[in-house]
């Protein structure tokens, strides 16, 4: 299913713009509703359908939470091509590509279709992850960091009890997991891209500075520490993975955040890393290095006009 309304200003990232100053602006996500026990959004199993990229941080957080949580017979997942094109994020029916799938609920074509299903009018981008609720016809939420909290208690009460008791968002750690998401979010999980769109070199320059800061402060505060806050692992750990496991294999290169590799340049976040993918399968069965590396380089034309995708780094994460 193809929708007839031209959002190729939406979806077409060669014309896409960043501000007067050169700086990347993040636009906020627009469906914002939760899911809870008594409200329109019932966590009912098999309701939600979950669509994701694998190469997609933001998205990646939300497969994390639910694999760590046993939703995996909750909430279905469908993945899509990693090649975004004009159109946006392709399904395997248009670009077929292997791990990608087909949407098992429209047969759409781009992740646009389903945007516009929900809402005909809708003018903003057309991002994964979305969460689909097949009773509404409609998107609940496409913001991550409100999905994970959603997956973390809202099927508490469905789920074995081992499963319901793992907590990622702790009450007597929100102060602490708040305040470093803050700025995590800001000079990291967004500072990567800030860096690679800027438009002029103070903003590249201004970008890939506060990163590299903050790279330097996560290393302090994970000296002798094995989780970010407190001795658990929380939304923190998880919220900071996706970018430090793609930052040698795509950030160095693609976005010219190169300052020093996470590999060479900081061993506390290094073996932080390795010891999130090796020994919690969460982390290693939702990594996807062959979509991780043909989405950005494939993706960007305006940075990699050839989109040939660099054999390196071998190997992607090093052992233990
Ligand atoms: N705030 C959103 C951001 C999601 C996001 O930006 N996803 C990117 C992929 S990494 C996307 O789908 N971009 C497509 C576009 O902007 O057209 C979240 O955390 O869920």
């Amino acid at each position: 299913m193809s929708t007839t309304r031209d959002v190729s200003h939406i979806t077409d990232i060669s014309k896409f713009k960043v501000e007067a100053d050169g700086s990347y602006k993040r636009k906020p996500s627009l469906f914002r509703n939760h899911i809870k026990k008594g409200g329109e959004y019932a966590p009912e199993k098999g309701r939600y359908h979950l669509y994701v990229s694998y190469a997609c941080p933001w998205a990646t957080r939300t497969l994390i939470v639910r694999q760590l949580k046993g939703l995996e017979d909750f909430i279905d997942v469908s993945v899509v091509s990693p090649r975004m094109s004009a159109h946006g994020w392709p399904f395997a029916n248009v670009d077929a590509y292997p791990g990608a799938d087909s949407d098992p609920l429209f047969n759409a074509e781009h992740v646009k279709d389903l945007y516009l299903r929900a809402s005909p009018e809708y003018e903003g981008r057309f991002t994964v992850p979305l969460l689909w609720d097949k009773k509404t016809n409609t998107i609940v939420n496409n913001e991550s960091s409100e999905i994970i909290r959603i997956f973390n208690t809202e099927f508490n009460d469905q789920i074995p009890e081992d499963k319901a008791k793992l907590d990622f968002y702790p009450e007597a750690l929100r102060g602490e997991i708040d305040s470093i998401n803050e700025w995590v979010y800001d000079t990291v999980n967004n500072g990567v891209y800030k860096s690679g769109f800027a438009g002029t070199q103070e903003a590249y320059e201004t970008a890939v500075t506060a990163l590299f800061a903050s790279l330097d402060r996560l290393e302090k505060i994970l000296e002798g520490k094995e989780y970010l806050v407190g001795s658990v692992l929380t939304e923190a750990d998880i919220r900071l993975f996706v970018t430090i496991v793609r930052f040698d294999p795509v950030y160095v290169g693609h976005f010219k955040c190169n300052i020093r590799t996470i590999r060479n340049g900081y061993p506390n976040l290094h073996a932080w890393l390795r010891r999130l993918y090796w020994t919690v399968p969460a982390f290693k069965d939702t990594c996807n290095f062959d979509h991780i590396k043909t989405h950005y380089y494939w993706s960007h034309p305006q940075l990699n006009p050839s989109k040939i995708v660099p054999v390196g780094p071998i190997p992607h994460i090093l052992p233990l």
